[in-house]
């Protein structure tokens, strides 16, 4: 399949006036009867009418009254048509029932619902699918079930039928339907302006006890934009419906947000203290895109990180708002770089906005998301936080009712500072991480750091132009006080130095605080120096950073050196951990230790081949050693931060719960899991209980604990996908294939149920030594299971491959065998566009 590229944008033919739709809903044969008013677009050069459509059974078609024949391909239609505003109608037969790839309109459970973004709506009726497209919709539904939803504001209703009408203009693809006897969690809000809200969280009989926080979210979520963003909500209604099988976490479709179930259902019984953060970020995320990807939305899909980026951003400022920012940013880098370095630094690296792409849903990436938000807070940083509320209301008020561009937003900024922002576009437009090389000296009271930026060629572009670089720095005097506060230095050329004045003694710098760029900074640096810096550092994140640097540097000389676990790595996590003027949460994350992928990483930037299980005996060593070290610690944290007040999953319990279980791993390495079992025992929440199982199954005594806790939770489906994963994650290195093959042939999997294929084979890729294991039956099951997957869920499969992206940098007995299996991927008959796009850059 042909590449489409951004430079060959062209404006659409035909301007949409509006749009109307009747939904004859029936399982296997669906009709859907359109009626359209176009009239040329003045902005176009003229041509026939051409629209988009996949898998319609055109029953007929008329303009302004008159039959029609268009010429149909596999495609879509085209069709002459007056060179005057005209009326399309036509009627077509969509297979709801048949839809397993959970694009466009399918059944799930029993119920209706819809995915149209990116190009979804082509399978629903024929149309110009593409979000500069923009029109009003009304939508009538007739169907038996007792709910039946679509955008906008309630118009009328009946006995089997239901009316919609959307008064804002949008493009198909924030189309949405939900048919089904469902049961809602009703609320209101009223706006700012007064206008009053109707709220509803609709759910399957039984789910109702699990919509409480997601409605409390949404209504914090609601208030949040008023008062940061100034953003109002524009319709009478706002519904949001849990579905349990799809693609993704959720969709923003205008007023009727359909979420993965995952990401909505919550009680304290079933959902951990992450699930309930996730869910709390994704409902503000997918409400925040009402106005940043509704309002204003795409000119096309390489703009895509224009709304998401932006809303990632907003999501991250809530989150932070709403619980601990340090905290929120170190998670965040976290993933950054577990995700998003990963993608940049292998086959499948790509500017934030891509200049091609053969299937756009594999674009929604790291970079695209994750790396976009990045971008966001660079420009913050760079303009100043008064700056971009301002540019943040001229984009809203200049762009409202656009489908806009990043230059659009660039436009806003240049316009509000007056600055040239063409350097930093290269951010958008370039591919790869950057490496921040970084000397320093000292003479007289004259202290002198100079950087220097190189950025690895990226598949397409061997050539990097240095960027903008905004690099946030403290300095640190020798008892550790700070001499320098935070200053934001402006990187703009390849090699640059900044010198600071009347500094009495060699500081130690406190470089890139807050991360306040998506760079990898390789500057030399002691043992020592890390542990000041993480037991003195003002900066948060830098702190945690220190400590950070501090477990993998000592990891990677026990992986390539043999070496023993670092004294004063360890000595400096204990003094670290009983330091109670300290969040427990931040200890929490200081306990961590760098994640095998993380390591592997790091081994090939420096130039070993990285041997998976060597990396998972050094990390088993070294927790043994801390677990020895921390022995008295252990118990008195784990008893210090149990929290008896009821559960709530707020920033302060959770964090209180986090150390503890951070202890329990600690103490489960010393006792053999005794406290692990009297926590599972007497566990009341899933936070505690699963993270008494992962110790049980880490000492090996976790069967007992498995049968139980499966036997509690087999009626629940979101609780069983733990249930398959944790097995799979805490699988030995040379178990892990077994196991996951084991549990593929359980009665209560499925390959049909993203989640459920996620939690088992998605989790197999996440155990890295099982994974990477050198007889290659990670590699052989996983692809096994993607050619099986694809002729069903072609977008799961795709998003699955990415499990394979880092098959290089691992040795030539291992890349054999990755190579096998992705081959024997790619010769599958009728393999899909997505798939068949991802294996081949991976191979490349
Ligand atoms: N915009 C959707 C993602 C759509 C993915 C299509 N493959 C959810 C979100 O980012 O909010
Ligand atoms: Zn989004």
């Amino acid at each position: 399949p042909a590449p489409v590229y951004l430079k060959d944008y062209t404006p659409f033919s035909h301007l949409v006036d509006e749009v109307h739709l009747t939904f004859q809903l029936e399982p296997a044969k669906t009709r859907v009867i359109s009626r359209i008013r176009f009239r040329p677009n003045p902005d176009a050069t003229a041509a026939p009418l051409r629209l988009d459509g996949e898998g319609l059974v055109l029953l007929w078609a008329k303009i302004d009254g008159n039959p029609v024949t268009p010429e149909v391909d596999e495609a879509g239609l085209t069709c002459t048509v007056p060179d005057a505003p005209f009326t399309w109608e036509a009627e077509v037969e969509i297979n709801p029932e048949a839809n397993t790839a959970l694009e466009g309109l399918y059944r799930s459970s029993g119920m209706y619902c819809t995915q149209c973004e990116a190009q979804g709506f082509r399978k629903i009726t024929y149309y110009p699918d593409r979000p500069d497209v923009m029109s009003i919709f009304t939508v009538r539904i007739e169907g038996e079930e007792s709910v039946l939803l679509s955008n906008g504001n309630p118009v009328a209703s009946g006995d089997g039928w239901a009316e919609w009408h959307d008064p804002w203009p949008k493009p198909a693809y924030l189309f949405a339907l939900v048919a089904g006897n469902l049961v809602n969690h009703p609320d209101r809000f009223t706006t700012a302006s007064g206008r009053e809200v109707e709220l509803n969280i609709w759910v399957r009989p039984g789910d109702e006890g699990k919509c409480a926080f997601g409605m409390e979210a949404l209504k914090r979520s609601m208030a949040w934009d008023e008062e940061v963003y100034g953003r109002e909500y524009d319709l009478d209604i706002f519904n949001i419906v849990a579905v349990d099988d799809f693609n993704m976490g959720a969709m923003e479709n205008k007023g009727l947000n359909i979420f993965n179930s995952s990401c909505v259902l919550a009680s304290p019984e079933t959902s951990t203290d992450a699930n309930f953060e996730r869910i709390e970020a994704i409902i503000a995320h997918e409400y925040f895109h009402n106005w940043t990807g509704n309002r204003i939305t795409c000119r096309d899909w390489f703009q895509l990180c224009l709304k998401e980026g932006l809303t990632v951003y907003r999501d991250a400022q809530f989150t932070s708002d709403m619980r601990s920012a340090p905290v929120k940013r170190i998670e965040d880098v976290i993933a950054l770089r577990a995700r998003q370095f990963r993608e940049d630094n292998g086959p499948l690296a790509h500017p934030v906005r891509p200049a091609s792409f053969v299937e756009i849903n594999n674009f929604y990436t790291a970079t695209v998301y994750e790396k976009g938000a990045e971008l966001i807070g660079m420009l913050k940083t760079l303009v100043g936080d008064e700056a971009y509320a301002r540019a943040l209301d001229l984009y809203f008020s200049r762009h409202d009712g656009d489908a806009a561009t990043i230059e659009d937003w660039l436009k806003v900024f240049e316009d509000v500072t007056g600055r040239d922002l063409s350097q930093f576009k290269r951010w958008y437009e370039h591919a790869g991480t950057p490496r921040l090389h970084v000397t320093e000296d000292y003479e007289g009271d004259r202290y002198t750091l100079t950087f220097r930026q190189e950025t690895p060629p990226t598949p397409g572009q061997p050539e990097k132009p240095p960027r903008v670089i905004p690099i946030a720095l403290g300095l640190l005097g020798p008892n550790g006080d700070e001499i320098l506060p935070t200053q934001v230095l402006e990187m703009t050329e390849a090699e640059q130095s900044f010198t600071f004045d009347g500094i009495p003694s060699r500081p130690t710098p406190s470089i890139l605080r807050g991360f306040s760029a998506p760079v990898i900074l390789t500057r030399p640096s002691s043992n020592s120096e890390r542990a000041f810096l993480l037991a003195h550092d003002t900066d948060p994140f830098n702190k945690w950073e220190a400590g950070r640097a501090l477990a993998r540097d000592g990891l990677l000389s026990m992986i390539t050196k043999g070496a023993a676990p670092d004294d004063l790595y360890l000595d400096a996590v204990l003094t670290m951990a009983r330091d109670d003027s300290l969040d427990p949460a931040f200890r929490a994350l200081a306990l961590a230790l760098p994640s095998q992928d993380d390591l592997a990483q790091s081994l090939h930037e420096a130039g070993h081949s990285p041997d998976p299980q060597a990396i998972w005996d050094a990390l088993e060593t070294l927790r043994q050693a801390r677990a020895h070290k921390l022995q008295d610690l252990a118990p008195r944290l784990y008893a210090q931060y149990q929290v008896e007040a009821p559960y709530a999953p707020d920033a302060e319990q959770s964090g209180a719960r986090a150390l503890a279980n951070a202890a329990l791993g600690l103490i489960t390495r010393l006792d053999g899991g005794a406290q692990a079992q009297a926590q599972f025992d007497r566990a009341d929440n899933m936070t505690q209980q699963l993270a008494a199982l992962a110790n049980l199954l880490q000492a090996g005594r976790g069967e007992t604990a498995l049968a139980a806790f499966y036997d509690q939770w087999k009626d629940d489906r979101l609780v069983i996908d733990k249930w398959f994963s944790l097995q799979v994650l805490h699988a030995a290195p040379d178990r892990a294939a077994d196991i996951t093959r084991a549990l593929t042939e359980h009665p209560d999997f499925t390959p049909r149920n993203p989640n459920r294929f996620r939690a088992t084979l998605g989790a197999l890729a996440q155990n890295h030594a099982g994974f990477h294991h050198a007889s290659g039956a990670g590699y052989a099951l996983l692809a096994q299971w993607l050619k099986t997957l694809d002729p069903i869920n072609p977008q799961t499969t795709a998003r699955m491959c990415t499990a394979f992206e880092t098959w290089t940098r691992y040795d030539a007995a291992r890349q054999d065998k990755a190579r096998d299996a992705l081959e024997d991927l790619l010769d599958l008959d009728g393999l899909s566009r997505d798939t068949t796009e991802m294996v081949t850059r991976i191979l490349e």
